[in-house]
């Protein structure tokens, strides 16, 4: 008897074997869930179907997140099959490529900070708001994925940055107005990991190398780990949880500094 036993999840954001959303469905799948998904376009159908078929999907829905006509068809679609959820996972980010690199104040637009907080933050509310009907009362919860980026300047981030501060901030007020329906609404802030979406970053291995040699557990963190705390959230076992995130990330982000590159300090 897993912790997610029979729960039906939707994941949204899953798109190659090194997504997060795969680490979380893996989990989720581990524990009992039945699981949806959600791909972007027709362009990546058939390789999301192929992944979603690993852990048994028993529904593969088109959603463009950057259309509310799409949001909303997507749960007409789900209810039929599902006339209830138990949860939903936002696994999605995007900037444009050039919004990622050099200082911020060089690269930040009114156009890629619009498209970054569109795709990154108002979608989560925009799916939590739809699929509000079909959430369980009482026992539903919602779970986003952030960065530390969104409190902290990191190089490169940039506009990214402030989407994830505006993800965050939409967990805590989503969490307080739908806290007395019994939905609960928390984030994690996974440490990098080299997804489809972080590889080709500039720098990435430059941060990947300063995490490992920082961060007190010594090494990157896995899509499995972050697929625990996901299906931790998801779960009764953090039925007190609720507007929170949580560091996924090896303890990064509350360190202040090491004295030395010798991991047993
Ligand atoms: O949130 C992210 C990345 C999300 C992302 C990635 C891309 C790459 C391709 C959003 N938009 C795009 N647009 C593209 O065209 N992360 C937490 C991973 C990440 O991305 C970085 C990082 C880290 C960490 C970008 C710069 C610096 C660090």
């Amino acid at each position: 008897m897993g912790i997610n036993e029979n729960s039906k999840i939707l994941i949204t954001g899953l798109l190659s074997e090194r997504s997060i959303a795969y680490g979380i469905a893996k989990a989720l799948r581990r524990q009992g869930a039945r699981l949806a998904f959600t791909y972007q376009n027709e362009a990546i159908k058939t390789r999301v179907e192929k992944l979603a078929h690993e852990f048994d999907a028993e529904l593969i829905l088109p959603c463009d997140v950057s259309s509310d006509e799409q949001i909303q068809a997507l749960f007409d679609s789900l209810s039929l099959h599902w006339p209830k959820l138990d949860g939903i996972v936002h696994a999605i980010a995007f900037a444009p490529r050039d919004a990622l690199s050099g200082s911020f104040h060089e690269s930040v637009t009114r156009e890629n900070f619009r498209i970054a907080h569109d795709i990154s933050a108002y979608s989560l509310a925009a799916l939590v708001k739809a699929g509000l009907p079909l959430l369980n009362r009482g026992t539903a919860s919602v779970v986003a994925l952030s960065y530390l980026g969104a409190v902290r300047a990191v190089p490169n981030y940039n506009v990214m940055g402030l989407a994830k501060a505006s993800l965050e901030s939409c967990i805590r007020y989503l969490a307080f107005s739908l806290g007395p329906l019994g939905i609960r609404v928390n984030g994690i802030s996974a440490g990098p990991v080299k997804t489809l979406a972080s590889s080709g970053i500039a720098n990435f291995n430059q941060l990947s190398d300063f995490f490992e040699k920082n961060t007190p557990l010594g090494r990157m963190v896995n899509i499995e780990e972050i697929g625990d705390v996901a299906s931790f959230l998801c779960s009764g076992m953090s039925s007190s949880l609720n507007g929170e995130i949580v560091y996924a990330d090896g303890g990064f982000h509350m360190s202040g500094f090491r004295l030395s590159a010798n991991a047993s300090t």
